[in-house]
């Protein structure tokens, strides 16, 4: 059920401020608002309007803008922080407190009973200054914390019917896909709200345990562009909606303008002045690319061979990669098609052959492939002017230029041979 219907819950606005890189200004917040907007994410979590008066005003502007994304900030379980975020007039507070052993001893110092006590004590009150308002109640370091201490607080705050979701955060990026599972299947079986999941990619499980958290009944996942956040960052936009439309095409076509995830990626990459990385989902440069022969010929032939995601679907276009020695005379004549140019497919086989030989000695490029089609193309265009008479006579250049190009073997194993007579 989740996983057909789920929220993002965009923080680059909150989390990805917290990127070393990120120190975003009014208008830059605007461009990555409008951006993301237009993309279609449901939601916009913006850094507190305590952090700083900008940070204040940032979200007063946000909020006013008339997105059709929800925007929600994020502030610390105080009455106080709420009464001035509930003033900025966002459409929702995400309110959090650490639960760990770790958190209360090291950072707030308050105990699960004082935690239920206050969450109980804020929360009602928010929602009584604001009956409309999205409301979500999340326990920072979920992970790390006892679950008893925490089904304790969840539950004691589901009871209080006034939150709209419950959100679980791997705050250190520790938990692994099955114990993200079975932490939300509890809690979905034992509360109402809806629920949100947070997780830090500190050892890769980010994006395999947002989906995890859908599998178990969560609605709202949290991520941010590239992925950016505290340390190495949280679920990154672009590799979530790549498992979506992995596991489902259509309805995440439908939901998304995919097309729009270059320009986003790009523009985040450059305000917090990192590259979008090579293997990056969907956007890096690497993420459409196909190397390997016989991988080539099944791409041409099909794509979805070797393409779980279909680069047209993200206005994106794919690559094969030819100039090297594991290409395949697929992919040349793929090449020499593109080029326009009449070889057949021995003489085509022949040019692999010749790009693998260099290619053991030397790094090649696609110029290098394309000279040695244009160069085969117009000698096999000689070739086809050449009279009968002239090659009797064995007075032809080009026939023997030709020829010394690959060994008799390497000829041989052509199944047509390039020339019509043995030299
Ligand atoms: C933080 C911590 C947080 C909160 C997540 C949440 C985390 O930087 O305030 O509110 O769900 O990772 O625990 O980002
Ligand atoms: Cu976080």
């Amino acid at each position: 059920m989740s996983l057909e219907k789920f929220n993002v819950i965009e923080s680059t606005l909150r989390e990805g401020e917290q990127f070393v890189g990120a120190n975003f200004t009014l208008d830059q917040k605007l461009k990555i608002a409008d951006a993301l907007d237009e993309f279609g994410v449901e939601y916009l979590e913006l850094t507190s309007p305590l952090a700083s008066p900008q940070s204040r005003m940032d979200c007063e502007t946000i909020a006013r803008r008339g997105l059709k994304a929800k925007i929600l900030t994020h502030i610390r379980c105080h009455k106080d922080d709420a009464a001035i975020a509930l003033d900025t007039g966002v459409g929702g507070l995400d309110v959090v407190i650490g639960t760990s052993s770790m958190l209360r001893e090291f950072s707030h110092g308050k105990s699960i009973d004082e935690i239920i006590e206050l969450a109980g004590e804020v929360l009602a009150w928010i929602r009584a200054q604001a009956p409309d308002i999205e409301l979500r109640f999340s326990t920072e370091d979920s992970f790390r914390s006892e679950e008893k201490d925490l089904m304790r607080v969840y539950l004691a705050v589901d009871k209080l019917g006034v939150v709209n979701r419950l959100g679980i955060a791997d705050t250190v990026g520790l938990a692994a896909p099955r114990r993200v599972y079975e932490l939300i299947s509890s809690l979905r079986r034992l509360t109402h709200a809806d629920i949100e999941f947070h997780g830090h990619n500190d050892t890769g499980c980010a994006i395999a345990n947002s989906f995890s958290a859908l599998d178990a009944g969560a609605t709202h996942i949290d991520t941010s562009v590239l992925g950016i956040g505290e340390r190495n960052g949280i679920t990154p936009l672009g590799g979530f909606v790549a498992r979506m439309y992995a596991h489902n095409k259509a309805a995440t076509k439908k939901k998304y303008k995919l097309k729009k995830l270059r320009k986003v990626d790009q523009l985040v990459a450059e305000m917090v002045g990192v590259a979008i990385p090579f293997n990056n989902y969907i956007t890096g440069v690497t993420a459409f690319t196909h190397k390997a022969g016989i991988h080539s010929k099944a791409i041409l032939n099909k794509p979805e061979t070797y393409e779980i995601l279909d680069p047209q679907d993200f206005g994106l276009t794919r690559y094969i990669s030819i100039a090297h020695k594991l290409t395949g005379w697929n992919a040349i004549k793929d090449r020499a098609e593109q080029l326009g140019l009449e070889l057949s497919d021995a003489q085509i086989k022949l040019v692999t052959q010749e790009v693998k030989a260099l290619a053991d000695i030397k790094q090649l490029d696609l110029e290098d492939v394309d000279e040695l089609l244009h160069r085969w193309a117009e000698t096999a265009e000689d070739e086809r002017r050449m009279t009968d008479d002239e090659r009797r006579t064995g007075n032809d250049k080009n026939a023997l230029s030709m020829a010394y190009r690959v060994s008799p073997k390497e000829a041989a194993e052509n199944e047509k041979p390039l020339l019509k007579q043995p030299l």
